[in-house]
């Protein structure tokens, strides 16, 4: 059998090419979640949406109103980490000034 039909050189590399493959993936992606309750103000959550998804008021004032009439509203979708660190920044926020709103994130 010659070189050519098994595939390894005289020197002894393999002649097949091989493609190597990118081992980089693309994150798993997560929405985050604002949920309704009867307590918070709405300027409050507005805030929130300007000051933590930097939203204009226009857009916050959109998606508050959404979740107020509908009971829940995703204010955006992350990384798991930066999902994350958004539902505890909005949690401990509401938390300071003693208001019930509640955040979550589920998978995109
Ligand atoms: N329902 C609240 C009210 O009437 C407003 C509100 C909107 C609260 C969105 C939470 O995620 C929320 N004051």
């Amino acid at each position: 059998m010659s070189d050519q039909d098994n595939d390894i050189s005289p020197d002894g590399e393999s002649g097949v090419i091989t493609k190597t493959k990118p081992k980089t993936k693309k994150p798993s992606m997560y929405k985050v979640l604002l949920l309704n309750d009867d307590y918070t103000p709405m300027e409050f959550v507005v805030h929130i949406l300007e000051r933590f998804f930097s939203m204009g008021n226009d857009q916050a004032t959109q998606i508050m109103l959404h979740v107020h009439r509908r009971g829940v509203g995703v204010c955006g979708v992350f990384p798991y980490d930066i999902a994350e660190t958004k539902v505890n920044q909005v949690m401990e926020f509401a938390r300071q000034h003693q208001h019930p709103l509640h955040c979550t994130m589920e998978k995109d």
